[in-house]
């Protein structure tokens, strides 16, 4: 294998120990690809964008490429002059290039736990080409998934390079564990969540991959300069992820707000629509899930890796808001569970930082529901949908172990299994939702509980040839 083939701005070609690291990892990964990346469509030609360099422009190259040929390259977002640790107690320091030792476990538990979830959203992921609703959300679908490869080819590009014997062990296992097996599960726990019809999917893009977007922003401030300069360089391919959710969301709204109108008593399942209902429900539940992917809301851990230079929070060095990057002075109020009711509590604001990152997540999706909504108003509807209460089914961090209602008041056990129902998907939705996932691969078509997107990928129509099919019957099969 020629190094030319890995797009690259790491100087590859004059490393030798790296290369050979990533010539024993690349056929284990191939092999994993082939297994557990999308199902089918291998032989087919996708119309994908690919990263080439990191020159304006340089990531956004489009082409028509089988998937098992997508050159996953690896970048590191050049930065002006010499960074320095912009927060935490060695703040002004000059960042690292090379793993601190005193550091050097928490970094690979970050980096790992971080690579781990790409090839999970893959094999989450594998089944749904066979349903897509259009061409054009076919194509949307490989490049998520070629770009979630190609993100788990950043993080092993740092573990091979700067964790030695133990990086590559990592490395290795990244391609061993299995998104829900019992045995070796993916680490966190939204990843090992079946995802298997459209709604969600779209609803895995928009909450999860927005939680990937605020992780990686944060690793973007580290004072680990490489981990900084790659998690930075995926951020603008994340864009490209989130848009897919949130307008494939937004475009379900769209059809059953346009179904309501025709459909008898507003029941747009008697023509094959999503009810809002049902998609209120499915938002209650990866909504709730992509919220304990921020860890615990009092957490040492993440006070831990603040201190240390480690993970920053949200544009805490592009921010004109955050001013005291040290944070040792700071508290932030937690609503916590005492006895019975809710009180406040006075936090540490370092112990808090996952709260913080939070926060900003929130805010996002927030945003992202007026939208959706904006959607309803305009068909002249007075139905709305909102997020659930950050505290509304978790199990991860304070609110654990407890049961809040969709606003975020504590309710009894009985109560919250006795409206399990009304808040979260059944298996009567579920069934419904799956029922309709029949794929639609004619040019310029779409399936009935989608609208089309408002315009293509590249300056493209809707109609657009995305994906054209091998008509080779030996190749397909
Ligand atoms: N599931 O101190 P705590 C993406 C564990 S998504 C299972 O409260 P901490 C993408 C935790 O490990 C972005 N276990 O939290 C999206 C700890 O275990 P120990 C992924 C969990 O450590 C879509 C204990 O509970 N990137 O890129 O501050 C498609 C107490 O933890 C979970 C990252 O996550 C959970 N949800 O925060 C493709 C960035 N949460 O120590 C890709 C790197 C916590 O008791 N990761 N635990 O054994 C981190 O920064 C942190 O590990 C977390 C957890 C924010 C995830
Ligand atoms: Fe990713
Ligand atoms: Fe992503």
């Amino acid at each position: 294998m020629k190094f030319d083939h890995i797009p690259n701005n790491v100087d590859l070609d004059s490393d030798r120990k790296l290369q050979k690291a990533l010539l024993r990892w690349l056929p284990n990964y191939l092999d994993w690809w082939r297994d557990m990346g999308p199902s089918d469509f291998a032989a087919d030609q996708v119309y994908l964008r690919t990263a080439i360099s990191v020159e304006s422009g340089g990531w956004a190259h489009f082409d028509y490429v089988k998937m098992p040929d997508y050159r996953w390259g690896i970048f590191l977002t050049p930065f002006e002059g010499e960074r320095t640790i912009g927060f935490g107690d060695r703040m002004g320091e000059k960042a690292w290039t090379d793993v601190p030792g005193e550091h050097r476990s928490e970094l690979r538990r970050i980096i790992v736990t971080q690579a781990d979830t790409e090839p999970a959203s893959v094999e989450q992921q594998r089944l749904l080409g066979h349903t897509a609703p259009s061409l054009y959300d076919l194509r949307n679908l490989f490049q998520v998934n070629v770009e979630e490869g190609r993100h788990l080819w950043a993080m092993v590009y740092l573990l091979h390079k700067h964790f030695g014997r133990d990086g590559r062990e990592e490395a290795e296992d990244l391609l061993q564990r299995r998104s829900g097996s019992e045995d070796s599960p993916r680490i966190l726990n939204a990843f090992n969540k079946p995802t298997t019809d459209w709604l969600s999917f779209f609803c895995f893009a928009m909450f999860m991959d927005r939680d990937g977007k605020y992780q990686l922003a944060s690793l973007a401030e580290s004072g680990f300069d490489p981990l900084a300069r790659s998690t930075q360089f995926m951020l603008t391919e994340e864009a490209h992820h989130l848009f897919v959710g949130e307008t494939g969301v937004q475009r379900i709204i769209r059809r059953t707000a346009e179904l309501m109108k025709t459909a008898p008593a507003e029941d747009v399942t008697a023509v094959g629509g999503i009810p809002l209902d049902i998609i209120q429900r499915y938002i209650n539940d990866w909504f709730s899930v992509s919220v304990d992917l921020f860890g615990g809301e009092d957490s040492s851990n993440a006070a831990n890796y603040f201190a240390t230079g480690l993970k920053g929070r949200y544009k805490e060095s592009r921010s004109r808001h955050i001013t005291d990057h040290v944070a040792l002075e700071g508290v932030y109020d937690l609503d916590v569970v005492d006895g019975e009711r809710l009180t406040t509590r006075e936090l540490p604001l370092r112990r808090a930082m996952n709260s913080v990152l939070l926060d900003a997540y929130v805010e996002d999706c927030e945003r992202a529901l007026r939208r959706w909504n904006g959607e309803l108003e305009s068909a002249g509807l007075s139905d709305r949908l909102s997020l659930p209460s950050r505290r509304f089914n978790r199990g991860i961090g304070v609110y654990s172990g407890h049961t809040f209602d969709l606003f975020g008041n504590l309710i009894s056990n009985d109560e919250f299994e006795a409206r399990r129902s009304e808040w979260l998907p059944t298996e009567a939705d579920k069934l419904y939702v799956e029922s309709l996932m029949k794929p639609c691969f004619e040019m310029g078509k779409i399936a009935g509980w989608i609208a089309p997107p408002n315009r293509g990928i590249n300056q493209h129509g809707f109609d657009y040839e995305y994906v054209r099919f091998t008509d080779d019957p030996y190749l397909r099969a």
